[in-house]
């Protein structure tokens, strides 16, 4: 039988953990044959919650699972962890700007990835879902110099979902028959969601649309406020459907993006379409055995040209702010 993958997992004992870590022991993260060893990572008052957790994990008997290590400690909870889902992250508090929130989260997402570069697996792949997803990643990454850069990727499949969920509901189209959407840039309000390739039941998207006044001005927003949108809903934020698309993110990065399709990844870029190099930048990829391909040769409209040029603005605003506080 197949030897487990170590997958360690921050943010354990909250909310979107609480879906995620289910959906990871039936097999929705590396499929039904492959056992995992969850390594589980939290901050000290957190642990008590945690343990509840994994007694849970026990009582859903799964025989996917072969072992649950906790810890308060990186070193400990990514040592040997061949995948890393780190949605543990530090939210923005009353009063708290931007910088405070970089450096808040620049205290985790820094000794995380040292703590990856010293103790995880070589074939270590690792995702960040926790805000602000896409500079964290480049924090991370940046803490772990003797790991390849491409193998730091940030969440932005929940975005790629909402694009084409709010384009089944506006076409009527069922979702499996909308290809070739993308999400490019930041996971926040400047994103882009892009349907200028994308098919609607085979038939191009601008055309199945056909309401660019829809697109622009209710659409976009839609899609790039969503999640402010389900707090509003709800009263917190989206927990299941940001755990569902970090197991897709990771599920399809290993087993392979869908034959006539891509997805979106938050990924090092490498100045494709002039995004300037370093960024973590959600791109359409093409993924197989834990390597993606950026999609090359898309076109852009002007006003594409341009949401792109906004969001590329605010990363790198976002790179110089932690670059000021030292982060990278
Ligand atoms: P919760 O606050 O429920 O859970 C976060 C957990 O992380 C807490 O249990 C906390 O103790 C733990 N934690 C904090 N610092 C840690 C550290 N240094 N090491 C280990 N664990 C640590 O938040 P939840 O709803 O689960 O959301 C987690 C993160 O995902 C947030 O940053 C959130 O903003 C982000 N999201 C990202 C999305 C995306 O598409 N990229 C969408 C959903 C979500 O907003």
């Amino acid at each position: 039988s197949q030897a487990p993958v170590k997958v360690a997992v921050t943010g354990g004992a909250g909310h979107i953990a609480y879906s995620l870590l289910f959906r990871i022991i039936a097999g929705q993260l590396l499929g039904k044959e492959t056992p995992v060893e969850l390594r589980l990572l939290e901050i000290t008052p957190a642990m008590k919650a945690l343990e509840g957790v994994a007694m849970e994990i026990d009582d859903c008997a799964s025989p996917l699972v072969s072992n649950i290590v906790m810890s308060d400690d990186p070193n400990v909870a990514f040592d040997g962890a061949n995948i890393c889902l780190l949605v543990g992250a530090r939210p923005r508090g009353k009063g708290m700007n931007r910088s405070d929130l970089l450096a808040a989260n620049g205290a985790i997402f820094a000794p995380q990835g040292k703590a990856i570069n010293d103790h995880a697996a070589d074939d270590v792949r690792v995702l960040v879902t926790g805000n602000p997803a896409n500079t964290n990643t480049l924090i991370a990454r940046t803490h772990a110099p003797d790991v390849p850069g491409s193998r730091f990727t940030s969440l932005m499949r929940l975005d790629h979902n909402r694009t084409i969920a709010q384009l089944s509901k506006k076409t009527g189209v069922p979702v499996g028959e909308i290809k070739k959407v993308a999400v490019w840039g930041n996971h926040s309000d400047t994103q882009y969601p892009d349907i200028t390739n994308a098919t609607i039941g085979g038939k191009p998207a601008t055309e199945a649309v056909n309401d660019a006044e829809w697109l622009e001005n209710t659409f976009i927003p839609t899609v790039a406020k969503r999640g402010g949108a389900i707090i509003e809903a709800r009263g917190a934020s989206s927990a299941t459907s940001a755990a569902n698309a970090t197991a897709q993110h990771m599920h399809d990065l290993m087993l392979g993006s869908p034959e006539g399709d891509w997805v979106t990844m938050g990924v090092t870029s490498d100045g494709s379409y002039g995004v300037p190099e370093g960024l973590t930048f959600g791109m359409p990829c093409t993924t197989k055995n834990g390597e993606f391909e950026i999609v090359q040769g898309l076109e852009f409209s002007d006003y594409g040209k341009a949401k792109l040029a906004a969001t590329i603005e605010e990363l790198e605003a976002e790179r110089a702010a932690v670059h000021e506080l030292g982060l990278v």
